[in-house]
């Protein structure tokens, strides 16, 4: 009896030891956060780096948050992170601070390589070859974007993924993402930050779909100046989205309001919702509330201008990290002087880390430097003319404390420019030239897959057609596609809007949800932004999605995803993750305002780092979604609305055949003018060219089939070299589109060697499309207009 009094008091004892240690451990986090919020701002505001945002105020929550993010977990959050970031152990001070620095040095800032601005972090999803890592095994962090609830849409899509791995059965193998769907995606975002339809389409999505995701508001009273009584109704987000709570029987949402200073609280319902939304994959939301901002929103001002009194003097009363410290003292868990210990300690460890950073971001421009320096002054002694301005320069450079990689180069460059053609410079141009290499894969690289998964690599396999062919409908060739790659493919999946019981509004998936499952194929909501943050976080989470836009005017509504997130999140991480979502939508031609629309500029100058598909017809499409599903590049694929119903013939290696990226094709051979154009149009350019036989005008027209990237083994100028003639037609407004492959062809390209008469491009009016048949004519490039424009080509 005795004995076993004494075990368990030996166990409580242990326990009581864990909860000590573990209380401390997270006390010292904080502190090490705070430390380095503060260390950071001076950096900044003494010059070192030149823009710093930080995590003061909010690192209890995130000690806690950190808790319960488990192996094979995502976050998707924003810039106030970096305490949840040292508490699972996936970033360190230093890291920290060679990101402030914007170390372009992988190794020494590896969530962006000195791309991104301080707090925006990332953990490296695929390897070197594009392949997937074992996302399941690890710790995952989507890389952060700065703008405002920018994080939601790609959350649901994380979110998503769980759900898809639990319940579709051939997801089931790939355990190396997935373990059954149990992994939870944590979002974090900003009180005022809620405000955006981007927090509320991804908050009621969620809710609809019934997806694990863990939203933490971090609710610090203000949006930089701007307080939450013009920001949220009733000045409380808990509040306002009491409609969504789940009851008995309904979908919704979990919602729990905590204080931000509570730490043991926040600890308690952390646990608790979490492990629900993990189990039964209803999402959660914590609003945390009264957290504070001791260093204001950011190093560009300060929050004394626009904070009343009362406000600061609260704020500093009700510091979580002081509130933690009485609690800890409260409950006899450490004496003061322990806590002044890890404090003191914390401090010095923060500035080492500093100092390591400073030295590693510095070293590699020290070396620079001197290399410079020595190139140059014995250039000087080759140059006795130049040798005082040479030795200038070299000094100055010298005697800059803190040069940047631009400074080398600039000095270099006035070196040379100095010595001329002179032999002497041989080896300073030959390190100018090295060094302008180095910065361009420093600073230039990884918009696109650059390895095995580039697009660009996959080999061109032609369609093969048997003798006797079926000839179909477009859509009906589409359809016969789609069931094959979803039958061979298990990653697939397809969503829109109209896209499952139907099939989509033109057929494509016709009859597949059935066949396929409501896992793989289905309905969403009318929520184009989200359905856009759907694709990104499936994607990104290994799976292959088809995210429908049903129109491609409506792209507009799920443009910002697409630009600030997809197109630039295999450069903003060094290459380090990769999304291939394929943004499957249809446009150029119906009728009316809204829904003929060819905003073709919008879509190329927002999404560089996404390749754009213009198919002429749905064969061509197939080949360009099997040269993107071997690939990681994300794309969008913009079937031609009169194309559904065009007769193709069905090829017989659906699933083998490729369209290669960038390459045109010549689809009539002419002599005189060369009609570059792509989609829909290509069949009015087509009309225009036998009027134009009639007088003896003979085109060729060049389909170029994707317009990102264009062209890149310069065929256009093949046929331009032949025809000394070129126009350029589309449906976008004038200056877009046409405006693009104009100064490829003719600049790029060297176009403008080989023209015996000015080059031109027939667009669409500036305005919308009318509606009707003649708003079409008299709104869009017709048969006419181009026969009278290339007539008078002709007689110049
Ligand atoms: C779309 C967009 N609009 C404006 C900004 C500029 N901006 C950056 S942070 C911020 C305030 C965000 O406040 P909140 O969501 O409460 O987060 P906090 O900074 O307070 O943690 C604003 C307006 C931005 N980054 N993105
Ligand atoms: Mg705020």
């Amino acid at each position: 009896m005795e004995n076993q009094t004494s075990v368990t008091l030996v166990n409580e004892k242990l326990s009581f030891d864990r909860f000590r240690e573990e209380v401390l451990s997270d006390y010292k986090i904080a502190c090490i956060s705070r430390e380095t919020s503060l260390v950071a701002r001076k950096e900044v505001l003494t010059g070192k780096a030149k823009f710093g945002i930080f995590g003061d105020g909010k690192e209890l929550a995130q000690v806690a948050m950190a808790k319960f993010f488990q192996t094979g977990d995502f976050r998707s959050g924003y810039y106030r992170d970096q305490t949840f970031m040292f508490a699972i152990g996936l970033a360190t001070v230093e890291q920290f601070f060679s990101q402030l620095f914007a170390d372009p040095d992988i190794n020494n800032d590896p969530f962006s390589a000195g791309r991104q601005m301080n707090s925006h972090f990332a953990t490296p999803f695929v390897d070197e070859n594009g392949e997937w890592l074992d996302l399941a095994n690890r710790k995952n962090i989507s890389a952060d974007i700065a703008p405002t609830a920018g994080q939601m849409p790609r959350a649901l899509g994380l979110a998503v993924a769980s759900k898809s791995f639990r319940s579709v059965e051939v997801l089931k193998q790939f355990s190396d993402l997935s373990d059954n769907g149990n992994e939870v995606c944590f979002v974090t975002v900003g009180d005022a930050s809620t405000s955006e339809g981007h927090f509320w389409e991804t908050v009621n999505a969620a809710a609809v779909l019934q997806v694990p995701m863990a939203i933490f508001v971090w609710d610090d009273g203000y949006g930089i100046s701007v307080p939450k009584k013009y920001q949220t109704a009733k000045s409380s987000i808990s509040e306002a989205l009491m409609g969504m709570q789940k009851k008995e029987g309904t979908n919704g949402i979990h919602i729990y309001a905590v204080k931000g200073w509570d730490y043991a609280g926040m600890c308690e319902k952390f646990e608790e919702g979490i492990r629900i939304t993990r189990e039964t994959h209803v999402p959660v939301l914590f609003h945390v509330e009264e957290m504070t901002q001791p260093q204001g929103h950011s190093t560009s001002g300060s929050h004394e201008r626009y904070k009343p009194a009362e406000r600061l003097d609260w704020e500093r009363e009700w510091d979580g990290i002081k509130k933690m410290r009485e609690w800890i003292l409260e409950n006899m868990l450490a004496s003061d002087d322990e806590l002044s210990d890890l404090e003191q300690y914390s401090k010095e460890f923060v500035r080492e880390s500093r100092a390591k950073a400073w030295e590693k971001y510095l070293g590699p421009i020290r070396k620079q430097v001197a290399q410079a320096v020595e190139l140059i002054n014995s250039l000087a002694k080759s140059l006795p003319e130049q040798a005082s301005q040479l030795v200038k320069l070299s000094s100055e450079l010298v005697s800059n404390h803190e040069p940047l990689r631009r400074d080398v180069l600039k000095t270099l460059n006035a070196a040379l420019d100095l010595a001329g053609d002179h032999d002497a410079a041989y080896w300073t141009r030959d390190y100018y030239n090295d060094l302008s290499k180095e910065n361009k894969i420093l600073y230039n690289s990884f918009l696109y897959n650059e390895g095995p998964k580039s697009a660009l690599k996959v080999e061109e396999v032609r369609a093969e057609f048997a003798e006797d062919a079926p000839t179909l409908n477009g859509f009906e060739v589409l359809n016969r596609y789609f069931d094959e790659a979803f039958a061979r493919n298990p990653k697939l999946l397809a969503f829109g809007e109209d896209v499952g019981l139907i099939g989509d509004v033109n057929q494509g998936f016709s009859g597949l949800q059935l066949k396929y499952g409501e896992g793989r194929i289905s309905d969403t909501g009318i929520r184009e932004l989200t359905i856009m943050g759907q694709g990104i976080g499936l994607a990104m989470r290994g799976l292959r999605p088809l995210a429908e836009i049903q129109y491609l005017d409506y792209l507009l509504y799920g443009l910002e995803p697409l630009s600030d997130d997809a197109a630039t999140l295999h450069y903003r991480t060094f290459g380090q993750q990769s999304c291939p979502v394929i943004v499957r939508t249809r446009g150029h031609r119906l009728e009316g305002i809204w829904h003929s629309g060819s905003p073709m500029g919008m879509v190329i100058n927002s999404l560089r780092g996404m390749y754009v598909c213009v198919p002429r017809n749905m064969v061509q499409a197939i080949g360009m979604y099997n040269t993107l599903l071997r690939s990681n590049d994300p794309a969008i694929m913009i079937e031609c609305l009169n194309g559904y119903r065009l007769k193709e013939k069905l090829p017989e290696n659906l699933l083998e055949f490729t369209v290669p990226l960038g390459i045109p094709e010549v689809i009539r051979h002419g002599t005189d003018i060369t009609i570059v154009s792509y989609g829909s149009t290509l069949r009015i350019a087509q009309n225009a060219a036998d009027m134009l036989d009639a007088f003896d005008i003979s085109c060729e027209i060049i389909d170029v089939q994707t317009l990102l990237p264009f062209d890149i083994h310069h065929k256009t100028l093949d046929s331009l070299k032949k025809t000394n003639r070129i126009i350029f037609i589309d449906e976008d407004v004038p200056g877009g589109a046409a405006a693009f492959m104009f100064n490829k062809v003719l600049e790029e390209q060297g176009g403008y060697r080989h023209l015996d008469v000015a080059p031109r491009t027939i667009t669409a009016k500036a305005h919308r499309a009318a509606y009707g048949s003649d708003g079409d004519y008299f709104s869009k490039p017709n048969a006419e207009e181009i026969e009278a424009v290339i007539k008078e080509m002709m007689k110049e």
